[in-house]
């Protein structure tokens, strides 16, 4: 068989990194990076240079899986395929169709997507369709389409190394997006001022020339007090705000509650650093804003984004180069799977459920009836188990450790009459579900991914699936055949081709035009080169729109019983629930077991010392981890990652959700800590 070398794209985050895959007698054994990759050029981060260490790991699913009772027993496909089948249609006879729900997936390509929303809203009539991006950036997708029109980054990548000012709020890049940190050191080395916004004293302030370490929660005040002063001092852009701009004056009455006196008590950061940055931010001729799960993982989180984006158009800093608003996205495909319509109230292309000119579309289309009620979230579809959803098809999310308040989660994962989970791994969802499909990882399928500045990329099949597993395309189009529609396709292409008829912003996508360094949408034809940066000339909904952002603070703060502010996220070296990199023995080698941050002072106080046991406790539940005594929390203050099973943050996690777009507020909740004493 010999050794070849495949070009793909990682498997890991939304930076959408080039990879080579080296396989030798058909087993992936190193990856590299691809020096002519347009976002990495030739770097990767650590999770990249490792992703091919999970992929023959012997913990992979090999054959469908029926549960008999407490066990799993092995069947063949030609069983597995007509019992989901059975099971599901059984479910929307009895119920009706929206008693099945499905968990599509931002790991999965832009095509099993498609065919996955494809599925659920023409075989069920339902549209209770949603993935992890309900977990992570779906204030976003509401905020930025309500102020400029489009939910997605305003820039590229490369367009960060040459803005004059990089303000950073919510977003540790340096351990979540690495080689997206590596431009902002290009933009440092240019001369460029970084502005850092974090709770915490993570790697990125460590290059910052100020950093705001705000109090959890009070991005509106401090973002409010700095729009304050801007106006007041006339650093906004007064011609782009009359050329582009409504709902100034609105704007500009709200923002009189929000002297910067008032903002500094609330995030308490002093008066005259706020007025510092906000001359810095609005005076750079090119002022960039990266954000993250800090601004949106709060029953604020819509609120927080509006924020953002009114600073960002106040000062004229959109729709152009260099500047611009960056929400980067987490997994590698969830823009994509956004963009497919992965979610419960657009079909593919951001078009709305409930326009009957755009249902008739896609019901012509599909040949199909389709339902023009918005679906459920994933918090709702897990949460009704057994009431309101009856049957559900989680395809690659492993909600059993993501989603938050694990003990309900798991209650819920057990009330289903029937789950199906389609995964690599028998994951802890997996260990709940009727019947189980196993999937192929990355390196065992073709189709794209879209990356978080909106780039289709190619990814390449290097290997086949283990043992009797499928590609997910395939297990898709077998799903859908057997339930009665036309799923004949032969390649991922042919879906893009459909994709292209129906959502006009990807109108010109074709897999042919991919192979060099993929396309960024609005790509609306076939001779349209891709769009660098959005709302040039004009924003995608006409005129750009100021929205007042209403602060509401944590809905649980700490008090007597509960003292300290609890937060959750993420480290460099582990991936989310961990199913992927706790397999890599390289990654595992930097760091093997969970951990909590805990500032020296209240280390002190509670007796304990770096490695010692500790247990946590908040109004959900409690766990047991190892103390990491440092200063990169403040005093009073607890970080813990969620990557590990046998500590789970989200059994602390207030499920708690922002009212708008349905994110629960992972950032902030109360917790008790107390030394585990080892007779316990
Ligand atoms: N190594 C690694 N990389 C990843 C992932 C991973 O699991 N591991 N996951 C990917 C995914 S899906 C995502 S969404 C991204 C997430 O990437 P990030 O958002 O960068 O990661 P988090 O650690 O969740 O949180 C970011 C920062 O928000 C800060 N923060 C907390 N509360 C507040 C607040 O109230 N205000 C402000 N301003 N900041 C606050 C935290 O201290 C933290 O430093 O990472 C992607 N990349
Ligand atoms: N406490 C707390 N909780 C959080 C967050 C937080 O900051 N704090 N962040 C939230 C965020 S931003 C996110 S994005 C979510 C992520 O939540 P999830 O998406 O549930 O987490 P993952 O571990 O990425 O799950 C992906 C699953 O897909 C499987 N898989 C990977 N690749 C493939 C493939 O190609 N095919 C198939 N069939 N399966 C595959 C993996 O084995 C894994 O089980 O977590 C959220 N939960
Ligand atoms: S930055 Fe993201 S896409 Fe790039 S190598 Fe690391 S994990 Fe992969
Ligand atoms: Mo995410």
């Amino acid at each position: 068989m010999g050794t070849k070398f495949i070009k793909t794209i990682c498997p890991y985050c939304g930076t959408g990194c080039g990879l080579i895959i080296k396989v030798k007698d058909g087993v992936a054994v190193a990856t590299y990076p691809d020096r002519e990759h347009p976002v990495s050029r030739g770097s990767l981060c650590i999770k990249g240079w490792s992703a091919h260490e999970f992929i023959h790991h012997p913990d992979r699913l090999t054959s469908p899986l029926l549960r008999k009772g407490d066990a799993f027993q092995e069947i063949p496909w030609d069983e597995a395929i007509p019992m989901a089948v059975d099971k599901l249609r059984e479910t929307a006879a009895k119920y009706g169709g929206d008693a099945v729900g499905g968990l599509s997936s931002a790991k999965c390509t832009n095509e099993e997507n498609y065919l996955f929303q494809k599925l659920m809203r023409m075989a069920f009539k339902t549209n209770n369709v949603d993935h992890c991006a309900r977990l992570c950036h779906a204030p976003t997708t509401v905020a930025m389409a309500q102020t400029l029109g489009s939910g997605a980054m305003t820039n590229s990548i490369s367009d960060l190394a040459g803005a004059e000012c990089i303000l950073v709020i919510g977003s540790n890049a340096a351990e979540s997006h690495p080689i997206i940190m590596g431009e902002i050191y290009k933009a440092i080395d240019r001369g460029a001022t970084l502005i850092v916004v974090d709770p915490r004293k993570t790697a990125v302030v460590q290059n910052a020339k100020i950093h705001l370490p705000i109090n959890p929660g009070t991005d509106i005040p401090l973002l409010c007090g700095m729009m304050k002063h801007i106006v007041d001092e006339n650093l906004h852009d007064e011609e782009f705000v009359k050329a582009r701009m409504e709902g100034f004056e609105e704007l500009n009455e709200f923002l009189q509650l929000w002297s910067v006196k008032r903002a500094a008590g609330e995030c308490g950061i002093d008066e005259e650093l706020i007025r510092n940055v906000a001359k810095i931010y609005a005076k750079a001729k090119e002022s960039a804003i990266i954000y993250c799960m800090g601004i949106t993982q709060h029953a604020c989180g819509t609120a927080n984004v509006l924020a953002i984006c009114d600073l960002a158009m106040l000062c004229g800093h959109v729709g152009k180069e260099h500047s611009g608003i960056y929400p980067l996205r987490g997994q590698n495909n969830v823009q994509g799977a956004c963009d497919m319509g992965a979610l419960p109230n657009v079909y593919p292309g951001y078009q709305s459920v409930s326009d009957s000119a755009i249902q008739d579309k896609f019901q012509k289309a599909w040949g199909a009836e389709l339902s023009d009620k918005p679906g459920l979230t994933v918090t709702e579809i897990i949460g009704l188990a057994g009431k309101d959803i009856r049957a559900a098809y989680i395809m690659a999310e492993n909600p059993a450790l993501s989603d938050p308040d694990t003990s309900h989660v798991l209650e819920s994962l057990k009330a289903f009459d029937f789950l199906i989970v389609h995964d690599i791994f028998l994951t802890e969802t997996a260990r709940f579900a009727n019947l189980v499909l196993p999937g192929s990882c990355f390196a065992e399928k073709s189709g794209t991914f879209t990356n978080t500045e909106r780039r289709f990329q190619l990814l390449r099949k290097a290997i086949d699936p283990p043992g009797n597993a499928k590609e997910d395309f395939a297990i898709l189009c077998l799903l859908g055949s057997a339930l009665g529609l036309d799923f004949s396709y032969n390649h991922p292409g042919e879906v893009m081709e459909e994709i292209a008829l129906l959502a006009p912003a990807y109108g010109g996508i074709r897999f042919d035009r991919l192979e060099r360094k993929g396309l960024q949408w609005p790509c609306p034809d076939s001779d349209h080169p891709g769009t660098q940066y959005l709302h040039k000339d004009r924003f995608t909904r006409g005129r750009g729109l100021f929205v007042i952002p209403e602060h509401t603070p944590p809905k649980e703060l700490p008090d007597d019983d509960y003292p300290y502010y609890l937060s959750t996220g993420r480290m460099f070296a582990h991936y989310h629930t961990g199913t992927m990199t706790r397999r890599s023995p390289f990654l595992n080698r930097e760091v093997e077991e969970a951990y909590a941050e805990i500032n020296p002072e209240d280390a002190i106080h509670l007796d304990v010392k770096d490695g010692e046991k500790i247990k946590i406790t908040t109004r959900r539940g409690s766990i047991i981890t190892t103390a990491r005594i440092t200063k990169r929390v403040s005093k009073g203050c607890i970080f813990t990652p969620f990557h590990f099973t046998e500590a789970r943050a989200n059994m602390l996690t207030n499920p708690v959700l922002d009212p708008v777009s349905k994110i629960p507020e992972f950032k902030v909740c109360a917790a008790d800590v107390r030394k585990e004493s080892q007779d316990d």
